[in-house]
């Protein structure tokens, strides 16, 4: 299975914060042919253009090839700081504030987390930083995200897929293998057939939906787009500009968020099943306050129920989702937050 997503969500932090004069950044990977693949097929270069250093992992190994240790260091998904770095760290003069990543969650205990110190044996201190849906956590990134969605224009690597003049309701789909992707559309093609509506679904690259059913299943109202893999503003614009988003994991499911429409979040699946309960925990946080029709409907629907079952309600979700979104918002964005909390040690320290 290809993952895109720690690699992802540390591309869109580092990206978020160059925009300030004041922020070197430097990014450290483990697999920059993920990076390259999100990043324009060169995440070098691309991220010299923005300000951001993007270095190999291997580097952060040796203390010699490292100038200067960072004031701020931030390690994202428990990828656990090599040894010759964490010493340099602890040399330094002026301590760095030292923050671990955590992955997203609505879970409760996550606002009891957040920003829990943890000592460390060498005198210096880590923070637990966890992203989350409530003002007592992290926030999630919003980025340039406002920027890249205002254009009316396809970006160029949709240009040759994106039906501009269709008036056809519009769906992507980037889901894991296991999704039951076919049954689902099979569910779309009754609301074709019974409701007269018609459909341009986006197939993002290397979704699990085989060329014969494709081939089978295409009429005058189910028109089937198959894209490559594309940079990662402009899968943001594709899902801005969709009418439901079936997404995945953690970078493409806030931005599903964001983009303030229904959607379908394909839970990265734990072999403890632990993601069940966090899907829960989301799903009661995200549908709060919602009609109860479109609350128990909702919840069906991101269990891959039958569309046809709940796309009657597609425009109270979607009412529903821009009020979300907004509240999103309301909560402060991570990379303000962040920042936010970097301030604040300094003053302390
Ligand atoms: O790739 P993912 O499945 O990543 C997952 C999750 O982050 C999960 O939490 C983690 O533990 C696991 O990896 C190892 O799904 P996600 O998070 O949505 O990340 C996908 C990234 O790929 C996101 O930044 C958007 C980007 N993308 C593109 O840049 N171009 C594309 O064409 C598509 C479809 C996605």
């Amino acid at each position: 299975m290809d993952n895109y997503g720690d690699a992802g969500v540390c591309w869109r932090l580092a990206r978020s914060l160059s925009n300030r004069d004041d922020i070197r950044i430097r990014l450290f990977c483990d697999d920059l042919n993920v990076l390259d693949k999100i990043a324009h097929s060169d995440a070098i270069k691309r991220g010299a253009s923005l300000g951001i250093e993007v270095l190999p992992w291997s580097v952060a190994h040796s203390s010699e090839q490292l100038d200067q240790v960072a004031d701020v260091v931030i390690e994202a998904f428990a990828c656990e700081l090599p040894a010759a770095y964490v010493e340099l760290m602890a040399e330094a003069p002026k301590k760095p504030c030292w923050i671990n990543l955590e992955y997203l969650t609505a879970e409760s205990w996550a606002d009891d987390m957040h920003l829990m110190p943890s000592p460390q044996n060498n005198g210096l201190s880590k923070h637990f930083y966890f992203p989350g849906f409530t003002e007592k956590t992290g926030g999630v990134t919003l980025g340039d995200w406002d920027l890249i969605t205002q254009s009316s224009q396809a970006p160029a690597s949709l240009q040759d897929y994106w039906q501009a003049d269709s008036k056809a309701q519009r769906i992507s789909i980037f889901n894991y293998r296991h999704a039951p992707l076919e049954t689902w559309l099979k569910g779309l093609q009754t609301i074709a057939l019974s409701r007269g509506n018609s459909f341009d679904i986006y197939i993002c690259a290397d979704q699990n939906i085989s060329a014969e059913f494709l081939e089978s299943s295409k009429s005058p109202q189910l028109n089937f787009i198959q894209l490559p893999f594309m940079p990662q503003e402009d899968y943001d614009w594709l899902l801005s500009r969709c009418d439901f988003n079936l997404v995945r994991g953690e970078d493409s499911f806030v931005r599903a968020q964001w983009a303030g429409k229904p959607f379908i979040w394909d839970i990265y699946p734990q072999s403890d099943h632990a993601h069940e309960v966090k899907l829960d925990a989301f799903l009661e946080r995200y549908f709060e306050g919602s009609p109860s029709s479109l609350n128990t409907q909702g919840k069906m629907a991101m269990k891959w129920a039958c569309p046809s079952t709940w796309w009657p309600n597609l425009e109270v979700w979607t009412q529903h989702s821009e009020t979300w979104a907004q509240k999103l918002r309301d909560l402060g964005q991570l990379e303000v937050k962040i920042l936010d909390f970097v301030k604040s040690q300094e003053i302390s320290r």
